[in-house]
């Protein structure tokens, strides 16, 4: 989290290439182009023959220009005025002919090219002008781009509709002389999925607009082009997109945005227009006349609307097709949804009408049974609902003219759990994916499922922009991305706090997803991990408290939506699962304190309604509905049908004193322990392991009592000896390890309070004979290593090993990478990262190796990697040797997949362990060497002890 900050700052002034560009003056000269000057204002020139859709986009400029800067711009045809704003799509526009033909304009970088412009300020373009801004496109949505790329530049969010986002306010706005810049998307189509959308959104529109209209998705296709994007699968839960509101699909091609429709739902017809219209079952086999005439109405209906035909088909409602429906008669189906495009499309071959083959879920499985569309249809492959991608394209497939694209998840209903309400996806994780989409050539569609839209702004942001040029996004510069983001959001100097705190948020929810959090997720017992877990985010939440009173009034509604809701809340069913534990815990020991955790759950289900109830109140209940998807309560995938206060306990305390205590990492207390014969003791401490080690005193009783502790030895030092003890107090115990002798010492801690005898917790310390030299060091019973401590040897352009900064559980992983296709073939000459490692034990060890939950993309090639001890031939491990579902299931649950295998030590000492690069896709974030000790914990333990060997001076 520091390392995140200290770059945010010194980067806080750099924009990353992916937002718009530097090209408004700040401060103006003389030369710079006046869009709005002192007393002087352009005049926006369009030529009435160009695109509606442009028209459209011209007149949000206008709004946000005005927005912006008090000022209105006229719109007009004529050229007749000081300083012209000319936008126009390359042959709609007189203008643009006039420049070109005038030698003003060079439209070679755009012309011919889908959705490119150019930006450009030109003096004297034409008699009577004395300056003009030009924003031409080499197409109609070209043209659109270029105008919202304007619009960001001046100081209007994409989210200022959608969440907020004030709009910064600026008098005088200028362009720097001399601006000519030129874009195109590197993705063709961009888009998200509406979808899973029932509550939330769907309550939202019919308050809002009454229902899945125009009027709402107006607001969503402006969205999409204001995020450079044109592609849309729309909400089909209860919903018909075309049949809905006829207007749905006049609009949207109108704006410039391309519709299709999900996975389950061809031909342009929506899965629950045939329960309207549809005769007889949904099944090809027994009914096919009937579905035909149903597709051939879709195609129809969309051959003057700009669409991408879904092919194939599935069950209704995202169901397999039923048995008996295979693999001969899905090519019929095909074949036959081809011929239906042929006849409806008959002034362009049926190769050129855009189409789609989704392979998700079951359907990716008759591809691989060796089923195969016509050349020209993109093959659109699927993450595994979770957000790592199912395959990619091979060196073959990327020959075909239909190309490839993925579609990705932010939200899923679907076993093993469900994630509907927040946001949980990592911004590193979808980059790392998404690289992988864009290094094998899967750049026709990129689509993701945003769920209800709302929670995802900062994913969907990222995934567009990605789209628009994944070229421009690296390792390196995501945390500058998310800066350069929160500034467009909020005030500049708040960037670097806002991109932390989402970052912090979402490596939370990326260890696991709230719905999937259980009281029993996060060790109460050991690593002090819920505790810790506790802390970050109290910190974080604190952070934003502080930064949230300093923002000026009109950016609070939206820092609410971006940043403090998804965080508070992400805390509040966080603390929520962990107080059912610590009440659980403390009833099974009939603490006092058991009331006091069930108040606590109490008071965080509260607060979850509240932050709830405070989102849906932001701006007179402009988002209600928007946060009612409900979160608390699973017992199985599906999300329970309202949030459920978990059952908890009530103690009621006795009117005496009754001590109870319970050593750190027992679930056993005293005097519990001894009728089930059940010695207390601390884990054994080591010079370089944990430092102190609690034992807690407690009561059991409402009146208080007067404990004693004593140690038996002087090793053993305790940070209290004495006290009353109303509730509960804590003992520190401590080593004093110059009294220690070498090997093991054995002595105890005895509390006497209440209660015959007194509770007896032994205490061992373990002295081992050798000084550590060098390394992670040997203790408590195992080495923990952060992937990213690794010192990284030989990498090559083929090959080479790369740190993932906000990448999985902790700060930062290490992810194999190769060239395109390459294959390692000498292990022993491969990139490898190494750790070094100091061992008091000898013997054969487990090693935990904790990775990304990856899967093996690309065909042919597992998802392997090799490791050694020293100079020892590597040990190639294949990650997804066992694919069996329950191991997929927790592995997406758990965001990590740890692979076990055993090393032996021989020797104690200095040894090196080596990971060497096989596959590339790999994503190693932490190493774990079980000597004997290691307990179990969600996380792991906190990394191990360095010692850095002293160079020695010459
Ligand atoms: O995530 C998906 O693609 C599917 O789960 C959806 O298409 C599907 O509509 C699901 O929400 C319906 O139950």
């Amino acid at each position: 989290m520091k390392q995140f900050l200290l770059l945010s700052l010194v980067l806080s002034s750099f924009i990353v290439q992916a937002l718009p560009g530097d090209y408004l003056a700040q401060q103006p000269t003389k030369d710079d182009f006046a869009l709005v000057g002192k007393s002087t204002q352009a005049t926006i020139q369009l030529d009435d023959r160009d695109h509606k859709g442009l028209k459209r986009a011209v007149q949000s400029l206008q709004q946000d220009i005005q927005k912006v800067s008090g000022k209105s711009l006229s719109i007009s045809p004529k050229t007749d005025a000081k300083q012209l704003l000319i936008i126009g799509s390359l042959g709609n526009s007189a203008t643009l002919d006039q420049l070109i033909a005038a030698g003003k304009l060079d439209v070679s970088s755009i012309q011919g090219r889908w959705e490119a412009y150019l930006i450009q300020v030109i003096d004297q373009p034409m008699p009577g002008v004395d300056q003009a801004l030009v924003i031409a496109g080499s197409d109609k949505r070209g043209a659109i781009f270029g105008v919202y790329d304007l619009a960001e530049t001046i100081g209007v969010s994409p989210w200022n509709w959608w969440a907020d986002v004030p709009v910064k306010k600026q008098p005088e706005l200028y362009i720097k002389a001399g601006t000519r810049l030129t874009d195109a998307p590197k993705v063709k189509y961009r888009g998200i999925f509406l979808n899973d959308e029932h509550p939330a959104l769907t309550n939202w529109t019919s308050e809002k607009f009454g229902g899945y209209n125009s009027q709402f998705y107006q607001h969503v296709f402006e969205l999409l082009l204001r995020l450079k994007s044109n592609f849309l699968w729309p909400a089909m839960w209860n919903n018909a997109f075309a049949d809905d509101d006829p207007q749905n699909a006049i609009l949207a091609d109108e704006m410039g945005i391309v519709m299709s429709n999900s996975h389950h739902e061809p031909m342009m017809r929506a899965d629950k227009e045939w329960n309207r219209y549809g005769k007889g079952p949904w099944e090809y086999s027994s009914n096919r006349d009937n579905i035909y005439k149903f597709w051939q109405e879709g195609a129809k209906r969309h051959k003057d609307l700009e669409s991408l035909f879904t092919l194939g088909m599935r069950g209704q409602e995202d169901e397999p097709m039923s048995e008996g429906e295979n693999i001969g008669l899905l090519e019929q189906i095909v074949a036959d949804q081809r011929q239906i495009l042929t006849e409806t499309f008959k002034d362009k071959p049926v190769t050129e009408v855009p189409q789609v083959w989704a392979l998700y879920k079951e359907v990716q499985g008759f591809y691989e049974r060796g089923m195969r569309v016509p050349d020209d249809v993109t093959l659109l492959w699927a993450d595994d609902n979770y957000g790592n991608i199912r395959r990619l394209p091979t060196a073959e497939e990327r020959g075909r003219a239909g190309g490839a694209g993925v579609y990705y998840h932010f939200d899923y209903v679907g076993s093993p759990r469900s994630y509907r309400w927040i946001n949980t996806v990592p911004m590193a994780k979808i980059w790392e994916q998404m690289n992988l989409a864009w290094q094998f050539q899967a750049d026709r569609i990129w689509i993701v499922n945003v769920g209800d839209l709302k929670p995802m702004e900062f994913p969907t942001d990222f995934f567009l922009r990605m789209a628009w040029n994944p070229a421009a996004f690296t390792a390196d510069n995501l945390e500058q991305f998310a800066v350069s983001w929160a500034m467009q959001q909020f005030s500049e100097q708040y960037a670097a706090t806002v991109a932390e705190l989402i970052q912090g948020y979402t490596t939370h929810n990326g260890r696991r997803k709230p719905e999937a959090v259980e009281p029993h997720t996060y060790s109460i017992l050991h690593y002090q991990e819920a505790e810790r877990v506790s802390q970050e985010l109290a910190a974080l939440v604190k952070k934003s408290d502080q930064l949230y009173r300093q923002l000026p009034m009109e950016q609070r509604d939206a820092y609410i939506q971006l940043v403090s809701h998804p965080l508070k809340a992400s805390q509040a069913v966080y603390e929520l699962n962990r107080a059912v534990a610590m009440n659980k815990l403390h009833g099974e020991q009939g603490r006092v304190t058991t009331t006091y955790w069930a108040e606590q759950v109490r008071y965080w289900f509260k607060q979850d309604a509240e932050l709830t109830a405070l989102y849906h109140s932001l701006g007179n209940g402009r988002w209600n509905h928007m946060m009612s998807q409900p979160h608390i309560g699973f017992t199985y995938w599906r999300n329970p049908p309202a949030n459920l206060m978990p059952v908890v306990s009530v103690a009621e305390p006795m009117p005496v004193a009754d001590m109870g205590v319970a050593p750190e990492g027992s679930a056993f207390s005293w005097p519990i322990s001894e009728y089930k014969g059940q010695p207390l003791a601390l884990d054994t401490f080591y010079p370089h392991g944990q430092k102190q080690r609690a034992i807690e005193v407690f009561n059991k009783g409402s009146l208080p009592f007067e404990f004693s502790a004593k140690a038996s030895t002087d090793w053993i030092q305790l940070s209290q000896t004495k006290g009353q003890i109303e509730v509960a107090q804590t003992i520190q115990v401590k080593i004093d390890w110059s009294k220690v002798k070498t090997g093991l010492n054995v002595g105890e801690v005895h509390v006497q309070g209440t209660g015959w005898g007194g509770a007896k917790i032994k205490v061992s310390a373990l002295k081992p004979e050798t000084e550590p030299t060098s390394g992670f060091v040997e203790a408590d019973g195992y080495i923990a290593l952060d992937a990213a401590s690794a010192t990284v040897q030989g990498n090559s352009k083929q090959s080479w090993w790369q740190l993932i900064p906000g990448h999985g559980r902790g700060v930062a992983s290490m992810a194999a990478m190769t060239e395109l296709d390459y294959q390692t073939k000498d292990i022993r000459k491969a990139p490898y990262l190494e750790y070094p490692l100091y061992f008091h034990s000898t013997g054969e060890f487990t090693l935990h190796s904790v990775i990304a939950p990856t899967l093996d993309l690309v065909p042919g090639r597992g998802l392997r990697f090799a490791l050694a001890l020293n100079n020892d031939v590597p040990q190639i491990i294949d990650s997804l040797a066992d694919k069996s579902p329950a191991v997929w299931d927790n592995a997406v649950l758990d965001g990590v997949r740890v692979i076990k295998t055993t090393i032996k030590v021989n020797t104690p000492g200095e040894h090196k362990l080596r990971i060497y690069l096989v596959d590339p896709a790999l994503v190693l974030q932490k190493l774990i060497i079980d000597t004997g000790g290691l307990k179990p914990s969600y996380l792991g333990p906190e990394q191990s002890q360095r010692i850095v060997k002293k160079l020695s001076k010459t």
